[in-house]
Formats: structure tokens, C-alpha cells, sequence
């Protein structure tokens, strides 16, 4: 394996140190070391990955050294655009080294959300133009690629990609406090407050990673069907606008939509687009913990902003935040006292603490299986 320091050594021994991109739970030791090293300036954990690839192109335009831009591979529908439009040879001609996590990699088990982007991460790359190499788990193998990548980046200012398959990094404990905040409730706690006090008819729509498997995990405990929920294992940022779909039409269901910070701030401009819809049944909870916390904890800027207050300048019609059980069991009551004179789209911001469960288990149902209990339980 190679060490996150070794990498980044590298790469700075090659005038590389600026970084971008949204953390990934294979490279989540490599990530923790670039959020204790680098500094602010110097690292910048983006809304998205095609946000990051912005940055990476402003920093390049600004002082002509390469900059890295990292993610899961998830994230390459997010910076197809950029690629196309912004670094591609046809447009600007922008060297990015692109570092790039391989979930689902073929022969590799991994869950069904990773399974046709990890078949399909090397085929985008080379249908975009862009060369890449697996990354060694060996050092020295690894320093020649890094050199070589360099190498080609530097001769035809095009993006290279680095493409990391699991347990390629050793090991590295992120130090950082900046994303601790000691607030009273789990995320899972949380989770559980706020789905037992949801009524028969209502359904959830959760975000990707843990709030999504808390969310199963709790209505098995409570031998409950997982029919009322969907959960939204992939297409992290997009949990908002599903909901928004099904609460159009379904006017007389409440729908939830259960958010991450960090999804809720990769694709934020879907909040004035519910608000926008002026949906009287749909609200918006976001577990707000400050962190990437799914893929680990790296820190987002969830709770450095005022959510809230931003719903509330888009337009959503009634705005909580709240940091402990009784207070939002006290807001929740209000829902169901009133649900029908309340004034919605609601946002509601609940501040958790980071971390999880160990043992958390993942849904054992099939995505095709919840979608058509889903479906089912909508018709009703
Ligand atoms: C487009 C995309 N980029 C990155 C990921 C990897 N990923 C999965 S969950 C997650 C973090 C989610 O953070 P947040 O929404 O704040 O929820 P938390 O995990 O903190 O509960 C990330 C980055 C992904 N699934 N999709």
C-alpha cells in the first residue's frame, strides 16, 4: 500500500499542492491526510465535483502549476461538462490531474449503486480523451506513474486521471477538529425522532450513504415494511428534487425528504426550485453534522453557513433549526397538529454530531425492490 504522505510528497516534489474535489470513502485516508496538510488555501472540499474542477482550472489560470482535483468515481458525471467544455483541448487546453476513487470496479463486490459506474469509469475516460493509469499499490511503481502523468500533462496541457482501486492508501487518522461540534443528538437519533413522528400516508425520500441505511435500519427494528421509503442510494444531491417530484403529484401526501449538508450543498439551487413550487405538503429536513460524514468526515461547510436563512431567502415558507430532542419533538408536534393550514415548503435543519453506529447494517432490500414497494405504497 502507499502512504497518503508518500503520495502527496510526490506530487509536491513535482510542483503539485493545490487541491479540490469532494472526499470519497476510498480515498478517504488520502483525503484526511490532504484536510491536515494543506492548508485552507490550499485544499478547497467543493460543492461538487464539476465545482471543483473550476477551482482547479482558476488556480491553473492564475499561477500555471497543475492542480489535482479528487473524487469517487461517482462524481465523473459531474465534471463530463467541465471536461468537455472548460479543459478539453477543443476549448482551453487546462491540465488537471484528476485522482479518481473506483468503487464497483468490476470483479470487486461493492453495492449496487457503484456497480455500473465502476463498469463504466474507465470507458468515460477514454471516451472524454483522457489518459489515465491504475495507480500502483507499490511506491516506488506509483512515483514512476505519478512522474509520467506529470510528464504528459506538462507536454500537452491536457487533464490526466490517476485511478485508485480499493486499499491502495495505508491507513492515516484525520487530526483536524475543525468539523467537531458536540451537539446533544446522533444523526441516528435523530432520524428516529423525526420518522416516528410521520403519519400513515407520508413518505420519505432519503439522501445517499448513512442517512439512507439509519433510515432501513430503523423501520426494521420496528418490524415496519420499507415501503414508505425511498431511498436514494446514488445521485447524491438529487434526494430534494425526487421528492419535489412525487410531492407535484401527490398533492395529498406529506413527502420528506431526509438531507446530508453535503448533498443538500452540492446541488443547492434544487432549494429554489422547490421553493419555487410552492409545495403546501413537502419538508425538507437536513441532518446537518458538518462533515462528509459517509465517506469520513471530512469537513463540509454545513454548519460555517446559515441554512435556514438561506431556505429561507429562496422562498421556502417556514424555517426551523434546531440541536436537541425535546425542541424537535416540540416542532414536529406542530407538523401534526396542523398539517393541513401549515405553511410549507418546511425546512427544517437538525445539528447532529458526526460518526455512526459500527455495526450499522445496509438495506437488504434490492433498489428495484424498494422502488416498486414505493410505487405500490403511492397508489394506495
Ligand atoms: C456525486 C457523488 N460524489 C461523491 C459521492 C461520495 N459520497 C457518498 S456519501 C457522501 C457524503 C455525504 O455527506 P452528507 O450529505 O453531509 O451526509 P452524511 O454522510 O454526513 O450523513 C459522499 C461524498 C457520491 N456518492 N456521489
Amino acid at each position: 500500500m502507499i502512504s497518503p504522505k508518500f503520495f502527496y510528497d510526490t506530487l509536491a516534489n513535482c510542483g503539485i499542492d493545490f487541491y479540490a474535489g469532494v472526499p470519497d470513502s476510498l480515498l478517504k485516508n488520502l483525503c484526511a491526510y490532504i484536510t491536515d496538510h494543506a492548508d485552507a488555501a490550499h485544499n478547497i472540499i467543493a460543492a461538487n465535483e464539476g465545482g471543483a474542477m473550476g477551482l482547479a482550472a482558476g488556480h491553473y489560470l492564475a499561477t500555471g502549476h497543475i492542480p489535482v482535483v479528487y473524487m469517487q468515481n461517482s462524481g465523473e458525471g459531474n465534471i463530463i461538462n467541465p471536461l468537455a467544455s472548460l479543459t478539453d483541448p477543443d476549448v482551453y487546453n487546462i491540465p488537471v490531474l484528476l485522482v479518481i476513487g473506483w468503487r464497483g470496479k468490476p470483479g470487486v463486490h461493492d453495492e449496487p449503486q457503484h456497480v455500473k459506474q465502476g463498469k463504466v469509469t474507465t470507458g468515460l475516460l477514454n471516451v472524454m480523451g483522457i489518459d489515465y493509469t491504475v495507480l500502483s499499490k507499490e511506491e516506488d511503481k506509483a512515483e514512476a506513474q505519478i512522474r509520467k502523468a506529470v510528464a504528459h500533462m506538462q507536454a500537452t496541457r491536457q487533464c490526466y486521471a490517476l485511478v485508485i482501486e480499493k486499499d491502495t492508501f495505508e491507513n492515516y487518522q484525520l487530526n483536524s477538529q475543525s468539523s467537531i461540534f458536540n451537539f446533544q443528538l446522533s444523526r441516528e437519533e435523530a432520524i428516529q425522532t423525526v420518522a416516528a413522528a410521520l403519519g400513515e400516508k407520508d413518505c420519505i425520500v432519503s439522501t445517499t450513504g448513512m442517512i439512507s441505511r439509519e433510515l432501513f435500519e430503523y423501520r426494521t427494528v420496528k418490524n415496519e415494511g420499507h415501503e414508505r421509503d425511498f431511498l436514494t442510494v446514488g445521485s447524491m444531491g438529487h434526494a430534494s428534487q425526487i421528492a419535489l417530484g412525487i410531492a407535484l403529484a401527490k398533492p395529498d401526501r406529506r413527502v420528506w425528504c431526509f438531507d446530508g449538508d453535503g448533498a443538500t450543498i452540492m446541488h443547492m439551487g434544487s432549494m429554489a426550485i422547490v421553493a419555487s413550487k410552492a409545495p403546501k405538503n413537502y419538508v425538507h429536513v437536513v441532518f446537518n453534522n458538518g462533515a462528509h460524514d459517509s465517506v469520513g468526515g471530512q469537513p463540509t461547510v454545513g454548519l460555517k453557513i446559515d441554512l435556514p436563512a438561506v431556505a429561507k431567502a429562496v422562498g421556502y415558507k417556514t424555517v426551523y433549526s434546531v440541536d436537541n430532542k425535546e425542541k424537535l419533538e416540540e416542532i414536529l408536534s406542530i407538523f401534526n397538529f396542523q398539517f393541513s393550514i401549515f405553511d410549507a415548503p418546511v425546512f427544517l435543519e437538525v445539528k447532529v454530531k458526526k460518526g455512526n453506529r459500527k455495526d450499522l447494517g445496509r438495506p437488504t432490500t434490492t433498489p428495484i425492490q424498494n422502488k416498486e414497494a414505493l410505487m405500490a405504497f403511492l397508489k394506495k
